[in-house]
């Protein structure tokens, strides 16, 4: 892809991101394009993912349900009060109906970047991972996560979900399915190639 067709996406994402978000974006595309280049992903892919993750992160309550709407979305109880989970499950929807991205790989990895899957694809873990690792990142506790990133996808993924499951039991949120699924299914993954199953 050269870099006019990037452009396009680029000056949607500026119509509707803050400052901050649009760097954000940029680097989980940097991170997200490494990191495919590392564990043989499609690296142009992944760039675009990482660019798109988060292309409905500020639309407004208003606009994620009418859009549900008109894409026949049902988000689940747990779904409707945890608004942190609505820019993934609508925004993978809107690429693909607005943006016309046809790959269902980078659609995948834009519905699940925030909660992990049970069964995550490569392009999936990748996105999930540059997310947590992206330059303008600085919680507590990057500095594994980038170290354990460049090591194993599968040591990045239970690091980064054990820190997501942690953060929300303490703030006695609710947990997605999805995001328990995945990461038992690390946990199993690890097992295995440890050889204790
Ligand atoms: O959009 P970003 O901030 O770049 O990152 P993200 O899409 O991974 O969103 C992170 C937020 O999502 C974080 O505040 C915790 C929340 N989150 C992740 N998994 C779950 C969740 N919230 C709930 N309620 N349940 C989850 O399983
Ligand atoms: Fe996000
Ligand atoms: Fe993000």
């Amino acid at each position: 892809m050269d870099n006019n067709e990037y452009k396009k996406y680029v000056d949607i994402l500026t119509q509707r991101l803050s400052e901050y978000r649009l760097r954000h974006s940029l680097e989980v595309a940097k991170s997200a394009k490494h990191l495919a280049e590392k564990y043989g992903g499609d690296s142009e892919k992944m760039y675009l993912a990482g660019l798109l993750h988060d292309i409905l992160k500020e639309a407004e309550k208003d606009e994620i349900f009418s859009l549900c709407e008109k894409y026949a979305i049902e988000l689940t109880p747990l779904e409707k009060n945890a608004k942190k989970l609505w820019h993934a499950v609508v925004g993978a929807e809107y690429i693909k109906n607005e943006l016309k991205i046809d790959d269902g790989e980078i659609i995948s990895a834009v519905r699940y970047h925030t909660t992990g899957r049970k069964n995550m694809t490569l392009s999936d873990k990748i996105l999930f991972i540059a997310d947590f690792i992206s330059a303008d990142r600085d919680y507590d506790g990057v500095d594994i996560m980038r170290e354990k990133a460049e090591i194993s996808l599968e040591d990045a993924m239970l690091e980064g979900l054990s820190f997501t499951i942690i953060e929300l039991a303490e703030k006695q949120s609710a947990i997605h399915p999805d995001t328990i699924d995945a990461y038992n299914d690390t946990v199993e993954y690890i097992s295995k190639k440890k050889g204790l199953i």
